[in-house]
């Protein structure tokens, strides 16, 4: 039977588990956390929808497959009672768009420069929900984007920010620099109140995208993010995108950057979210001597690892190819005849920009007569 809500008993204990919950909270590094009910999203099941109805999660089907527990937090979880949302900060200690000025270099998306999030967040989030099971003697479950959870409006109504027009979620405090994660409780918990939007008439993420992904404010298109096509998106990246990679290799930054509340942005305190020093600008020449062996064991524990070699080494050859530099010449021929279809593809097409016309044309007739794979011929071919 539900106790009664008024229940003085019932209020302290509900309070004294809140402020529990917080103080662990930051001990374990966290910036943020705040609560919110289960049933406080209730538009999000009919704008994820129109957003799978519209393609624009692309390939990723595994929100088209997960779609109603992902859009109802009780779908998920018939059992849970309050939502807890933690917010950590990964502030850059640079603007990540100055790279954008150096083609020889590679931009790794702030992100992704040390630890995987995912990682570092669900243990810490872990070592809270124990304590706080045996607290409060409830169920718990904890999420870092390990579930489908919504987990950025859940946030906005919890009031860690609201969700800006590049659909993150930005905080007065953090801009748009937070990784989220969720602990879900049987528990009933003090709730805090959503946070109002505060957009206003800026526009500035929307204008800063390089691939249009937004077809309206508040609402992406996968498919055109560079974020998608570097990270999630297998096989060949639409050739009229490529141009304006420019030298981005993994995730991209620049509607985040653009974000003017990002001025009350501080660094990040987590040693193992700020930025490694040799993936804050590395070379283009060098991640294309990468084979399997040495990109794993240069990108252990990094986010990066997850795409695996074949596809890193794609991304890195169109920002090769956006580069200008005859330099890179040497290393995009030696790809031409890589194991993987995706690597030799996009090396004819880096070569296509960068090579001599001369040497170009020698290096189709040596290697399109062998070339077996369709997407591959299809590259060689567009170039004539
Ligand atoms: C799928 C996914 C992606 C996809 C799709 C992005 C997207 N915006 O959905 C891709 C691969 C492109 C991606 C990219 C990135 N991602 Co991502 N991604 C996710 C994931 C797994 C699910 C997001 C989701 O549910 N999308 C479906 C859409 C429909 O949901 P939505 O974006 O909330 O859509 C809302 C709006 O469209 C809004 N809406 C629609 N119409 C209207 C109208 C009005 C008026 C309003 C107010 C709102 C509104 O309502 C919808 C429902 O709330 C989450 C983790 C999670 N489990 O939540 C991380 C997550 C969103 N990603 C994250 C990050 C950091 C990124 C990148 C910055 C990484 C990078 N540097 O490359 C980029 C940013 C690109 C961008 N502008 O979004 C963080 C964001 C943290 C934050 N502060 O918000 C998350 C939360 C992961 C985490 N745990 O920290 N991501
Ligand atoms: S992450 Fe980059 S490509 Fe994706 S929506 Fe933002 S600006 Fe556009
Ligand atoms: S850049 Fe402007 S429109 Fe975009 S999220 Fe920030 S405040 Fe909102």
């Amino acid at each position: 039977m539900d106790e009664p809500q008024n229940d003085p008993k019932v209020i302290k204990r509900r309070t004294d588990l809140t402020g529990f919950l917080r103080k662990e909270a930051a001990a374990q590094g966290f910036d943020l956390c705040r609560i919110t009910l289960p049933d406080a999203i209730p538009q999000a099941p009919e704008r994820l929808q129109h957003f799978v109805d519209a393609g624009r999660h692309g390939t990723m089907a595994w929100m088209e497959e997960t779609i109603e527990r992902r859009g109802d937090p009780r779908v998920l979880w018939s059992d849970v009672r309050s939502i807890v949302m933690f917010g950590m900060n990964y502030g850059p200690d640079d603007d990540p768009r100055a790279l954008q000025a150096l083609p020889d270099k590679a931009a790794i998306s702030v992100y992704a420069r040390n630890r995987d999030y995912h990682d570092v967040i669900k243990g810490r989030l872990k070592e809270i929900a124990t304590r706080f099971a045996a607290r409060a003697g409830a169920d718990v479950k904890v999420f870092v984007d390990t579930a489908p959870v919504m987990e950025k409006p859940l946030a906005a109504a919890a009031g860690l920010g609201w969700q800006g027009k590049h659909t993150n979620l930005v905080s007065r405090e953090f801009g748009s620099w937070l990784f989220l994660g969720s602990l879900f409780t049987t528990a009933e918990l003090e709730i805090d109140e959503g946070e109002r939007d505060h957009c206003g008439s800026c526009r500035a993420c929307l204008d800063a995208c390089p691939t249009d992904a937004f077809p309206a404010p508040y609402q992406i298109d996968a498919r055109r993010c560079i974020s998608y096509l570097t990270i999630e998106h297998k096989g060949v990246i639409d050739a009229a995108l490529r141009p304006a990679f420019g030298n981005r290799i993994y995730g991209c930054d620049d509607c985040l950057a653009a974000c003017p509340w990002n001025k009350f942005a501080a660094e990040a305190r987590e040693m193992k979210l700020k930025a490694r020093e040799d993936l804050k600008a590395p070379d283009i020449a060098f991640f294309l001597t990468l084979d399997d062996s040495r990109f794993r064991t240069y990108f252990s524990g990094s986010p990066v690892k997850r795409i695996g070699r074949d596809r890193f080494v794609r991304n890195v050859l169109i920002a090769a190819g956006n580069s200008g530099s005859a330099a890179l010449v040497p290393a995009c021929e030696s790809l031409l005849g890589d194991g993987s279809a995706d690597v030799r593809g996009m090396a004819v097409w880096a070569l296509a920009r960068l090579a001599l016309p001369d040497r170009f044309a020698a290096l189709r007739r040596e290697h399109l007569p062998r070339e077996a794979d369709d997407t591959v011929r299809a590259e060689w071919m567009m170039e004539i």
